[in-house]
């Protein structure tokens, strides 16, 4: 096992400068108090390298790693930096950048293939642990990927068999992950003038895997050596991302366990019970996790549970894990990504599932100071430390592989051998939105009476759209840019859809509740929130489900009123706290469907202004859309809104 206390010379972390959240405020002196290090402390005592953070370190091949720092006093003339092979800034950052977009890309396609296998096993009736569950979105997703949901029959037109069209819908869809010739299906889905510009621009993806194989082929020492041409690659594996397979992951997703629709919940430590067994899930992929939900629910379980002295099981979430059970059951989020040490550290946390994504090594340290058991299910996601336990799940067995870690967290109910703290700090949230449900909530349509989306944005009561998703990072304070740039922007009447931790982050506020409009929105957001009923802040669920901002973009163009494209609406996209590769993914799949993207923290970028420059201002030219770099979260939501009335002005409906 690893050093699992402080070193004494460690610095601790002020917990009011790492964080906005009293509830992690309280577990950071908490842990302080045990001598358990924690990432704010570490944040603390270990500065980031500066030449890696700008981006133009080279390490790809062993006669480096070659950094090329910015000169002090700036660029004065040429450039003439260079590696050893002679990369220049420019290509290294590039480089660096595109290989950012393969990891994330992976990530999320990944995680869709997992989720493509497990259904084409269900619509086999290969497993009785799944079924398909949503037949209208299986329909509705058939032709999209060339499917026919009828068949004539004596020239009579009648309906396929649901399972007869689940499994060539599987089929279909897992081949978008290797087919040899083609494009990806789902581009068709794009408004038509998107399209075109992407095949314009020849960057089409042709399949998922076969963009991030030839991102390490062209990165690889002596390959691509012009940053256009190697952005070029990491767009069309960025759209392979968004418009692929996170797109796939949520369609499938929502047919094997039902298309969210809004559902009443909790977020924050609080929802964590001290007489209930605690099981908290942690990760991305719901292929489990769903059955561990239904298993915990279970009155044998909770029978179980009694006879161990708990009164119940208190089922919970960690990052994407928790919006995916909670999008579909309401089961509350006890943590962001920065929490989930804290989460241990509340002495009550019995087990931690994980599966991929997002999951720190450092909770096995923290769990091996409480009785917490962490469990790893995935075999491309374990842990070295003895004392983590590996139930490799297999959908062929799901329920017997749920019902072993629920057991797991039920024994270990009685072992817990520190004083509980769990704080009392929960928030209401209203969560599951996505395209059925913006729409069905707003008019029954997007366009066309005086509730609806598209003329609200028209008339202006709604200034624009704003997707504000992505990480925590412990380099800026916890949730602080998260929530002041999601009120700014509702403050000025910009409607915010939000996913991943920004979706914790803003629950955890109160911001995800219809009560928030009056206190927060301007008048013109408030009126169509409170006539409707919905929160200014809607949440659409995990990483993979920013898939589903892409298809509302698409809904608004669609319906007509405002322009042809996504990137003539009045719409703009932020990850202010981003820190993981996804991320950078996502905001690039953003900036190549047309959207402006504005970034806080940092960007690996600063290094070589050039290359910063192309993506900044550039890209406009070729998509649309384009990114930035903005620290300050007010200065931050001022840029987005400066560009949604830039956007409503060039619609003529800034008036
Ligand atoms: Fe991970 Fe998805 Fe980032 Fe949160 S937001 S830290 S990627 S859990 Ni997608």
């Amino acid at each position: 096992a690893k050093v699992a206390k402080a070193e004494k010379a460690m610095k601790l972390a002020d917990p009011k400068e790492a964080t906005i959240d009293v509830a992690s405020q309280q577990m950071i002196v908490r842990a302080q108090e045990l001598g358990v290090d924690t990432v704010f402390d570490r944040a603390v005592n270990m500065k980031p390298c500066s030449i890696g953070a700008q981006g133009i370190c080279c390490k790809n091949c062993s006669m480096g790693p070659c950094r090329l720092p910015l000169p002090k006093g700036g660029i004065e003339g040429k450039d003439t930096r260079k590696s050893l092979c002679g990369a220049t800034p420019n290509t290294i950052a590039a480089r660096n950048f595109i290989r950012m977009i393969a990891g994330g890309a992976s990530a999320h396609s990944d995680h869709g293939r997992g989720v493509a296998e497990v259904f084409l096993a269900a619509a086999r009736k290969e497993t009785d642990a799944y079924q398909i569950k949503d037949t209208v979105k299986l329909k509705a997703l058939a032709p999209t990927l060339g499917v026919a949901t009828t068949v004539e029959v004596d020239g009579e037109t009648q309906d396929r068999d649901i399972y007869e069209i689940a499994v060539e819908v599987g089929e279909a869809a897992l081949n978008e992950w290797g087919k040899p010739e083609g494009e990806l299906l789902n581009l068709k889905r794009a408004p038509e003038a998107l399209y075109e510009k992407w095949k314009k621009l020849g960057v089409l993806p042709r399949n998922i895997d076969r963009e991030i194989v030839e991102i390490m082929h062209r990165t690889h020492i002596g390959v691509d050596q012009d940053y256009k041409n190697l952005m070029k690659q990491g767009t069309r594996a960025a759209i392979a991302d968004g418009w692929g397979g996170s797109m796939l992951a949520t369609d499938l997703q929502d047919v094997l366990f039902g298309t969210p629709f809004p559902i009443q919940s909790e977020a924050n430590l609080g929802v964590m019970k001290e007489d209930h067994v605690n099981l908290i899930l942690h990760g991305h992929e719901p292929i489990l996790s769903e059955i561990v939900v239904s298993v915990a629910q279970s009155q044998e379980m909770i029978d179980y549970a009694k006879t161990k002295g708990a009164k119940g099981i208190q089922l919970s979430g960690i990052c994407c894990t928790a919006n995916e059970l909670l999008q579909r059951h309401g089961i509350p989020t006890a943590a962001t990504f920065l929490q989930q040490e804290l989460a241990i550290i509340t002495g009550a946390c019995d087990a931690m599932v994980v599966d991929i994504q997002c999951i720190m090594e450092n909770i096995a340290n923290v769990a091996e100071c409480f009785h917490t058991k962490i469990i790893t299910t995935h075999p491309i996601a374990r842990m070295e430390e003895q004392s983590v336990l590996h139930i490799e799940f297999d959908e062929h067995h799901a329920v017997e592989d749920a019902k072993r870690i629920v057991k797991i967290a039920i024994d270990n109910f009685e072992n817990r051998n520190r004083e509980v703290m769990i704080p009392s700090q929960k928030a209401t949230q209203i969560a599951g939105f996505g395209v059925e449900s913006i729409q069905y909530h707003l008019g029954g349509t997007f366009r066309g009476s005086y509730y609806t989306l598209n003329d609200n944005i028209i008339n202006g009561r709604i200034r624009g759209i704003a997707g504000v998703v992505g990480c925590n990072n412990a380099r800026t304070k916890h949730n602080d840019g998260h929530v002041r740039v999601v009120k700014e922007l509702i403050k000025n009447d910009v409607i915010v859809l939000t996913t991943g931790c920004n979706a914790i982050a803003c629950a955890m506020e109160g911001l995800l509740t219809p009560e928030a409009a009056a206190v927060h929105c301007g008048p013109g957001l408030a009126e169509v929130c409170e006539t409707v009923g919905i929160p200014p802040v809607l949440h659409l669920g995990s990483c993979v489900d920013n898939s589903r901002i892409l298809l509302a973009a698409t809904e608004v163009v669609k319906a007509g009123g405002l322009g042809h494209d996504i990137c003539d609406l009045p719409v703009a996209g932020s990850a202010p706290e981003w820190m993981s590769e996804k991320a950078i993914s996502i905001g690039h799949y953003f900036v190549a469907s047309g959207v402006y993207t504005v970034f806080g923290v940092t960007l690996p970028t600063s290094g070589a202004p050039v290359f910063h420059d192309y993506l900044c201002k550039q890209f406009e030219g070729l998509t649309g859309g384009m990114w930035d770099l903005e620290i300050d979260p007010i200065k931050h939501a001022q840029k987005m809104i400066a560009h949604i009335d830039k956007k409503r002005k060039e619609l003529g409906i800034d008036k």
